[in-house]
């Protein structure tokens, strides 16, 4: 490690003075100007961590659905997964760090983890379509040479390919080949083949409308669309030729304001989705006869993809364990269908897809979606072997099923959550089973719902136990929202401070929307007087 050179470089990419940042739910994130010595302090970092690993590390440069002001970075580790938490406090550690302190904390890092130096290391790195992007990715690839790192800049790129591309590089290729290409023609070969076997070819299943948040899934799905047209025609709006990042489109546009995105022409009862910022969440919705807006979210998407999944189980006649895994953020209704219809055990884990990724490995097949669109199913490696020899062996239908399967197995990104690869595989679903959208969404009812935020002095004196179901700091607050939900029917609330943002969250629901929007109303007025709120009180808004 030449410590002298690290030194010399990192003073051009100083620490703004009194800056703390966190790694938080997904990586830092904050402005874009106060992220250069973040960015390559991960360089740095992603070279110990490919050391120590002796694999390919990823680096993704993105704030996914925060503005387009802001940016981030994040770690991927060798199977795509999300960073292994001791090094999050690594990366909290260095990226604190005050410039006379960075060789301390490297060394310290190299010490604790049996960092092996001598060993090579090789960094991939992807980027968003945010102005700010680029440069950034400049100053991660600065770290990574500075410690003598080689590294792979794959450019523009959704988070979902990235995690890919390190998954493939660390598996010698048997997963997919670490291309855009290889993954292009990975996806759509598993879409073709699936679709084939669906009965019903009308034109209504054919056809969906992409409001792609003016981001990154705009350029990767006009890329893509050629190697599955034949199975599906792809309209893209937001596009990112006029409009601004994540400005009132996008997945996360969508889900909180329950509205549709601008720049988006709805026809009643036609199929709707949008991507977030960087192509990892996505969600359904469409107008009804009457113009209503349905909103169709990860819960009912995880409920599609798990009965599908379930069916074809049957059909193969093989028992394999399926659970569930959502948040304390899935509508109350999703979880009450899954485990009374469907008979499918759910768990609820804290927010953030590490967490949800983590728990649904536990299960022969895990699948888990956060209510914002954000998940995928999992499948362990005994059930893939199993799957695709059953294909081979068993006769007839059966052998149709199992082979069915193992197309939905290559359809999903395995490494993460992943919008483009999750559409793929609800629109190979709906066209195979003769589902309109409207059908679809009326699996069960969702229960009105609201969230909102709420600024404080320090979001930090929130903790919550119970999967973040309850506040146990600061006193009071939680007996104060216990009494709240008390005075509604149905209801049921929570807060939690943000990973992503300086906000605290407040999220309710109950039997009507005026009830749930005044519900989540009365609490953030709690969470205002008893947290530190800051700034003007909470107004009811709606
Ligand atoms: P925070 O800001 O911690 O609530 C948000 C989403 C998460 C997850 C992350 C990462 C909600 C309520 N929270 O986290 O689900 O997607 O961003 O992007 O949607
Ligand atoms: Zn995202």
């Amino acid at each position: 490690m030449d410590l002298g050179a690290v030194t010399k470089h990192s003073a051009s990419h100083a620490k703004p003075n009194g800056l703390i940042l966190q790694y938080g739910t997904a990586g830092f994130r904050t402005k874009a100007e106060h992220l250069d010595h973040v960015m390559f302090r991960m360089g740095l970092l992603a070279v110990l961590r490919s050391k120590q690993t002796k694999s390919t590390i990823g680096v993704m440069v993105t704030a996914s659905h925060n503005p387009e002001e802001d940016n981030g970075v994040k770690l991927v580790d060798p199977l795509g997964e999300m960073l292994a938490p001791s090094w999050e406090e690594h990366a909290t550690c260095l990226a604190n760090a005050e410039e006379q302190d960075i060789q301390r904390v490297l060394i310290d890092i190299s010490k604790k983890e049996a960092v092996n130096l001598q060993q090579d290391a090789f960094v991939v790195i992807g980027r968003d379509t945010r102005p700010s992007s680029e440069k950034l990715s400049q100053s991660v690839i600065d770290g990574v040479t500075v410690l003598g790192g080689q590294f792979h800049d794959y450019g523009l790129l959704t988070t979902p390919q990235l995690h890919y591309m390190v998954y493939c590089r660390n598996t010698s290729g048997r997963y997919g080949k670490a291309t855009t290409e290889g993954y292009y023609q990975k996806l759509s070969k598993a879409f073709l083949e699936l679709t084939k076997q669906a009965s019903c070819s009308g034109d209504e299943y054919r056809s969906l409308k992409v409001d792609c948040a003016n981001g990154i899934g705009a350029l990767k799905l006009r890329e893509m669309e050629h190697y599955f047209s034949q199975g599906l025609s792809v309209q893209l709006f937001n596009d990112g030729t006029k409009g601004k990042l994540n400005h009132l489109c996008g997945a996360d546009f969508v889900k909180s304001h329950q509205k549709p995105p601008q720049g988006m022409e709805m026809k009643s009862n036609e199929r709707c989705c949008s991507f977030d910022g960087d192509a990892d969440r996505i969600v359904y919705y469409y107008h009804d006869a009457d113009g209503h807006f349905h909103l169709v979210d990860g819960d009912k998407i995880a409920t599609l993809i798990s009965s599908f999944l379930k069916e074809l189980l049957l059909e193969i006649g093989e028992s394999l364990n399926i659970g569930v895994v959502q948040t304390a953020y899935a509508n109350g209704s999703s979880t009450r269908y899954l485990e009374e219809v469907m008979k499918v055990p759910v768990y609820c884990t804290k927010t953030g897809v590490k967490h949800l990724h983590h728990k649904a490995q536990e299960f022969d097949i895990g699948v888990y979606f956060e209510a914002n669109g954000h998940g995928t199913a999992l499948f362990s490696t005994t059930v893939e072997m199993k799957i695709k020899q059953l294909a081979e062996e068993l006769e007839d239908k059966k052998r149709k099923a199992a082979k069915m399967l193992e197309n939905v197995i290559d359809l999903f990104n395995q490494a993460a959550g992943d919008a483009i690869s999750d559409m793929l595989v609800i629109e190979a679903i709906l066209a195979l089973k003769g589902l309109t959208v409207q059908q679809w969404d009326a699996l069960y009812a969702d229960l009105p719902n609201r969230q909102l935020k709420v600024k404080v002095a320090d979001r930090r004196v929130i903790s919550t136990t119970d999967a973040e179901r309850q506040a146990v700091t600061p006193p009071g607050l939680q007996e104060a929202i216990n009494d709240l939900v008390k005075k509604y029917k149905l209801s049921r609330a929570f807060v939690r401070p943000s990973g992503t943002e300086d906000v605290v969250r407040v999220y309710a629901e109950a039997d009507s929307q005026e009830n749930a929007d005044s519900l989540a109303h009365e609490v953030s007025l709690a969470v205002f007087q008893l947290a530190g709120g800051i700034g003007e009180r909470p107004q009811p808004c709606f």
